[in-house]
């Protein structure tokens, strides 16, 4: 078995312990950090999401999944994380009222920070009301950005940007992803951005507060 199916099997299994462990063994053997999350981790979400769906586990098993996730990010954090040199402003980010998935939320912050942002998380389950005091003190934010897991959540957006129109805070750009949204999404709610992963959240952003 290739190291890559040890982490997805360790991540899938909830094996915290040992997560960590062979997510250091496959950077010494060299392998691709961005591979090793993509095959490694975020795979073997999809497959507890899955397993989820069908009832063949629930939700404290996929707990147990997203810490050991956690754990086998947090040694691949300073290998993804390049080293900004470039300050291009703030960007605050939260997971959107109702919805308390984070690790996506918590890639995005990583790469939006590491491409040269302040990144300010205001965390999970945030409120427009948070969203609009954290505009309030951070006039200058660059990026507002947006993440939801939950087909049930995604209107929860809609009523961050209403929030912030209506507040006449309208002076950074806002961006949304996660799981469910799409680009058409994006622009029926009158967002300025979509992406699909946290790569491209970081590009993008950049490309906004230009
Ligand atoms: Co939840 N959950 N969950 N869950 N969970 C999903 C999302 C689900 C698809 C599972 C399934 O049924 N197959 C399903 C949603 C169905 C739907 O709405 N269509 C679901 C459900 C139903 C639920 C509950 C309702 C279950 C229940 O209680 N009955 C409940 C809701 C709780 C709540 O939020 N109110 C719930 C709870 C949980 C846990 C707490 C147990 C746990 C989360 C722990 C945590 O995050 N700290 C959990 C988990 C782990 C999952 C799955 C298995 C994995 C999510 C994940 O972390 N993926 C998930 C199934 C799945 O995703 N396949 C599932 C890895 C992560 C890297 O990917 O977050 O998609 P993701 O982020 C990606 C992109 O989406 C993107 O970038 C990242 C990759 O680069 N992205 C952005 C994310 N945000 C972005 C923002 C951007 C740009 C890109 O710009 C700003």
């Amino acid at each position: 078995m290739s190291k890559i199916q040890e982490i997805a099997q360790a991540v899938e299994a909830g094996k915290s312990k040992i997560v960590g462990g062979l997510v250091e063994e496959a950077l010494a053997e060299g392998l691709d950090p961005v591979r090793i999350l993509n095959e490694g981790m975020i795979s073997a979400m999809d497959a507890v999401g899955d397993k989820f769906k069908r009832s063949e586990i629930f939700v404290p098993e996929m707990l147990v999944a997203a810490k050991t996730m956690k754990k086998g990010v947090e040694v691949l954090k300073p290998r993804l994380a390049g080293n900004a040199s470039v300050g291009l402003g703030k960007c605050l980010i939260g997971t959107v009222a109702g919805d308390m998935h984070d690790i996506g939320k918590n890639l995005v912050a990583m790469m939006i920070e590491s491409a040269g942002f302040e990144v300010i998380d205001l965390g999970v389950d945030v409120s427009p009301d948070k969203f609009i005091a954290a505009l309030q003190g951070n006039p200058d934010a660059k990026i507002l950005a947006l993440s939801a897991l939950l087909t049930t959540t995604m209107p929860a957006m809609k009523q961050v940007i209403d929030a912030v129109n209506s507040a006449g805070l309208k002076t950074c750009k806002i961006i949304v992803g996660g799981a469910p949204i799409t680009e058409d999404y994006a622009k029926q709610i009158g967002a300025d951005g979509y992406s699909p992963d946290a790569a491209s959240a970081a590009a993008l952003a950049k490309r906004l507060a230009a």
